[in-house]
């Protein structure tokens, strides 16, 4: 029988320490039983899920890897749900992904009840799925079949499901791997959501395919990830560049002594590599973490779509500013507005191409289609190549917002508020912001003009807006103005409604 990569390599270091998460600690024998036991529970009687799609609602920890593993073995397609999502948001996904299984961790029941599934959709929880009696045989899962969904905002309206394939995850997994030099001493903490491929991939992922430790936080909180640090056991730390920004801010309220302690758990070994990834790192937050941490953080450059595509390398100078070269397996190239490579200096649109990139837009043919030219994948990422390396320059896309490391779309906002009653017409725009790198605001044209209709207040809109958006996708900032600026299309000009807020 073969066995998917990741399950075979989890054989050989079956003794070993592979998670570390609140309910204790298993090795990759544990979680090959469990997986085995989730596996079992989802086929139900059949003989391979044949890739049917499997939401899964598991905080960080040992049930979650379980079931993703679970959901790989029978055969099905992962699909992850953020535990941080209102129930409107949890069903987009449930139906967008025709899911035909739903696990459950017993403790978020409650929110998935709050959460309407079409009829036909299975739940079950992932105890209940850990208790069943394993099968002597599981599928064999080809690796070109599809793997994971993992939904993403784009410049069109709703959230679309990215397919990787297995091959697909492990060519990410393996340059990652290769780049960074994972080994089985290695001990990484989370602290990401399991929702986008900065922690299911670079942090998990890459974790229990090389086999180290992988010790999971429910949550990010600056404290506890300092004592953690300060405990010299970890040898790898992955963030975006919000989460230093705030571990910075714990440092520098915390009293000299702590001080001293947090710097030292820094100290090389154990720590060999801290890496930031998924927005922007502003060179100043580099430079007070080489003076806290004396670490010079490796700026890398990755996408839902893709994976991981440039780094810096482990070796070997790190530019700040810059997010370095392609990663093995990958290739890159900058072209023009009509496709075209452009010349070393000049800013052109980030193409990528190889084994990492993504199958398709889940039952989206013509988006998939409009992704690519040529067969490489269009990032809608503007960068240059300067002596070597590539510097991001920005988003071809004002309707992209990057706020704490999540990608956010302004239209899908700017369509959930637009069905608030008080809102005739809005505009969503990211403005720059030194803590979140970009803050979601809003501006908005009230209804009821003559002031027959109370004002609306940010914390109005904003606690209408939690009960239908993810936490991120909530405005920070509220305008009200009697018309939205406008070019002689009458097109909304956001440029000019980012000034609103400056
Ligand atoms: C939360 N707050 C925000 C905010 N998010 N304010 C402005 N903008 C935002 N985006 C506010 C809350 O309202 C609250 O305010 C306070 O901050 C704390 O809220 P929280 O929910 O507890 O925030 P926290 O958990 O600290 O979240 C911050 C974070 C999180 C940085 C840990 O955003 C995060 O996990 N980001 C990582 C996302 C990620 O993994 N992205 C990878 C995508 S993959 P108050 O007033 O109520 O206290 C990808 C590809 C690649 O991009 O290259 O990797
Ligand atoms: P997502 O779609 O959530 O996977 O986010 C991917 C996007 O994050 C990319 O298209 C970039 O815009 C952005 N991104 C990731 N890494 C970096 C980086 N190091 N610098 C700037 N932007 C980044």
């Amino acid at each position: 029988m073969s066995e998917l990569p990741l399950v075979a390599r989890a054989h050989r270091h079956a003794k070993r320490t592979a998670i570390l998460a609140s309910e204790g600690t298993f090795t990759y024998g544990d979680l090959l039983e469990a997986s085995a036991r989730v596996a079992a529970c989802l086929l139900g009687g059949r003989g391979d899920l044949e890739e049917a799609r499997v939401a899964f609602l598991v905080p960080p920890g040992f049930h979650h890897v379980a079931v993703q593993w679970g959901i790989w073995r029978a055969g099905g397609i992962a699909v992850p749900l953020a535990v941080s999502h209102p129930p409107p948001e949890l069903e987009y996904v449930i139906h967008d992904a025709a899911a035909e299984i739903v696990v459950v961790h017993p403790e978020f029941a409650g929110a998935m009840s709050a959460a309407r599934s079409p009829p036909n959709v299975r739940t079950v929880t992932s105890s209940e799925a850990m208790n069943t009696s394993p099968l002597s045989f599981l599928p064999d899962v080809a690796e070109g079949r599809r793997a994971m969904m993992v939904y993403t905002s784009g410049t069109t309206g709703k959230p679309k499901g990215v397919v990787t394939t297995h091959a697909n995850i492990a060519a990410q997994v393996t340059s990652l791997v290769t780049a960074w030099e994972w080994r089985p001493d290695d001990w990484i903490l989370l602290v990401l959501p399991l929702h986008h491929v900065h922690g299911i991939i670079n942090v998990v992922t890459c974790a229990l395919w090389a086999g180290a430790r992988c010790e999971m936080l429910a949550k990010f909180d600056a404290e506890p990830v300092w004592s953690r640090i300060a405990a010299r056991e970890l040898t790898l730390f992955m963030a975006v560049p919000t989460i230093y920004g705030k571990l910075i801010g714990a440092w520098e309220s915390a009293p000299p002594e702590r001080r001293r302690a947090w710097s030292a758990g820094c100290a090389s070994p154990p720590m060999r590599l801290m890496v930031s990834g998924s927005a922007a790192l502003p060179v100043q937050r580099l430079e007070r973490w080489r003076e806290i941490s004396g670490h010079v953080l490796l700026e890398r450059y990755g996408m839902t779509e893709i994976g991981m595509a440039l780094s810096n390398p482990l070796h070997g100078e790190r530019r700040p500013g810059f997010v370095g070269t392609p990663l093995p397996g990958v290739e890159v190239r900058l072209v023009g507005e009509t496709g075209q490579p452009v010349a070393p200096g000049t800013p052109g649109e980030i193409d990528v191409r190889g084994a990492t990139v993504f199958l398709e837009y889940w039952q989206r043919p013509e988006a998939t289609r409009d992704a690519f030219r040529d067969g490489w994948f269009r990032t809608g990422d503007v960068a240059v190549l300067d002596a070597g390396a590539y510097r991001i320059l920005g988003r071809s896309s004002v309707d992209i917002i990057k706020t704490g490391g999540y990608k956010v779309s302004a239209l899908e906002v700017e369509e959930v508020l637009r069905t608030h009653p008080a809102i005739a017409e809005c505009a969503v725009v990211g403005v720059a912001d030194p803590e979140w790198g970009e803050r979601v605001c809003v501006a908005v044209e009230p209804r009821g003009e003559g002031g027959h209709e109370p004002e609306l207040t940010l914390a109005a809109l904003q606690s209408w807006a939690r009960e239908r958006l993810a936490p991120y996708k909530v405005p920070r900032a509220l305008r009200s103005v009697t018309a939205l600026p406008r070019n002689a299309i009458g097109k909304v000009t956001k440029h000019d409604v980012a000034k609103l807020f400056t």
